[in-house]
């Protein structure tokens, strides 16, 4: 009677270990990748949402407009293919592209061997798309500056309150693709309300990368970050 009682409560324990030291080694990893992208004069930002919230359109606008007066550099991170980095290559930016097969987010270790493939001299910003996940992402540090969360019309004004944890280690949150919010019926009050119930210390900016109503205010933001000197 006693060994089926006890083998799942064993393999629950072994599995929490198992999580926990590799959260540890991430967390190694994500110091030394923080420690080197200051020596190198350079502020990160890691870019977390769903699946086609907007960063990489986000971001094609970004290298292409901030980007012509502060060097930046990207890393993206997708299960498969490198359209994203074709993408955002066009900029003419330095971009790496992570293929992760089956692992639904990016791992410190993965941006530190894709960093290194990269020419960096004199980049100011470097921004890591995530793989579009509201719920991995959220455990992995990758030594970034500021973690920032996409929410898009399209997915309604609940998600903060349904994926806490993503957004709670949010420095920012983009409401995004604002353009298309009254077609969508989105409410866009009621979703930065939801935002500042869960996330009371992110910065919310709603914006659209298409129409370009509120890039403003994340070119300033981005403004602020890049490293003095
Ligand atoms: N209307 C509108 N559509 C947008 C906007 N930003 C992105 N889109 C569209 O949304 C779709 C997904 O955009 P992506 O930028 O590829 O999204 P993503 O978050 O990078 O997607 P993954 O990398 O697959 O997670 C594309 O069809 C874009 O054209 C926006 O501001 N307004
Ligand atoms: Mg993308």
């Amino acid at each position: 009677m006693d060994e089926p009682l006890q083998a799942p409560a064993m393999k629950a324990t072994r599995t929490v270990e198992v999580r926990q030291s590799l959260l540890d080694g991430n967390d190694r990893q994500a110091a030394l990748n923080r420690r080197r992208f200051q020596e190198l004069g350079l502020a990160a930002l890691n870019l977390v949402s769903s699946p086609g919230a907007g960063k990489t359109t986000l971001l094609e606008r970004t290298l292409t407009e901030f980007g012509r007066t502060t060097p930046c550099a990207a890393v993206v991170g997708d299960l498969a293919t490198d359209r994203d980095a074709q993408r955002l290559g066009r900029s003419r930016a330095p971009v790496a592209q992570i293929t992760t097969g089956s692992a639904c987010h990016l791992d410190a270790g993965m941006v530190a061997r894709a960093v290194d493939r990269l020419d960096l001299a004199g980049a100011r910003l470097l921004f890591i798309e995530n793989v579009g996940n509201l719920v991995c992402p959220a455990s992995f540090d990758l030594g970034e500056r500021l973690r920032v969360v996409l929410l898009s019309a399209a997915e309604g004004e609940d998600k903060p309150l349904k994926y806490p944890p993503i957004f709670k280690s949010a420095h920012v949150v983009l409401l995004t693709k604002v353009d298309v919010a009254g077609v969508l019926g989105f409410d866009r009050a009621a979703a930065a309300e939801n935002v500042r119930r869960i996330a009371p210390q992110a910065r919310v900016i709603e914006l659209s990368a298409r129409s370009g109503e509120g890039i403003e205010q994340w070119y300033d933001l981005l403004g602020a970050l890049v490293p003095k000197g």
